[in-house]
């Protein structure tokens, strides 16, 4: 199974700033930790991370016909973005929502997902778990299809 791995704004500064809500691993520490984990479990993963919307949009448009599967991490975008709910509808590829923290109990504008109409399921709260939960998610989901 080929995995799409996006990253939107600002988590490429993991661990350099806030330690007490998103950890004090980097971004080079996630792409360890789930480069790791689809080693052991056999998925052919790759990384995309942006701060651009646009950008972000591009990317997903080209997963169309080459990747099983999205994972995705907004940002703050979750929370704005049409462009980003819309490219995952046009290309129709199953998506899992994550977020690091628990957005549901932080912030209200953090609670509001324009993602998440797009997505099979949203994992949160996890830390850098919630990535791998997703992968797992994404291949029960193909075993259905
Ligand atoms: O919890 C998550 O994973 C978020 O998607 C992270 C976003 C935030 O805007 C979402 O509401 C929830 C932020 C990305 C990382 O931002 C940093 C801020 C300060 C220091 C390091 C990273």
């Amino acid at each position: 199974m080929k995995v799409l791995v996006i990253n939107g704004p600002n988590l490429n500064m993991l661990g350099i700033r806030e330690p007490g809500i998103y950890g004090a691993e980097t971004y080079k520490d996630l792409l360890e930790y789930i480069r790791s984990y689809c080693e052991n479990d056999g998925t052919d993963v790759s990384f995309y991370q942006s701060n651009h919307e646009g950008d972000l949009v591009d990317k997903i448009q080209e997963a169309l016909g080459v990747y099983d599967g999205i994972v995705i991490n907004p940002g703050a975008y979750t929370h704005t973005s049409i462009a980003i709910l819309d490219a995952l509808k046009s290309v129709s590829i199953p998506a899992v929502e994550v977020h690091i923290s628990d957005v549901d109990s932080r912030e209200e504008f953090r609670q509001i997902s324009y993602i998440r109409a797009a997505c099979i399921s949203t994992v949160m709260g996890k830390g850098f778990a919630g990535y791998t939960e997703a992968i797992r998610i994404l291949k029960e989901y193909r075993k259905t299809k």
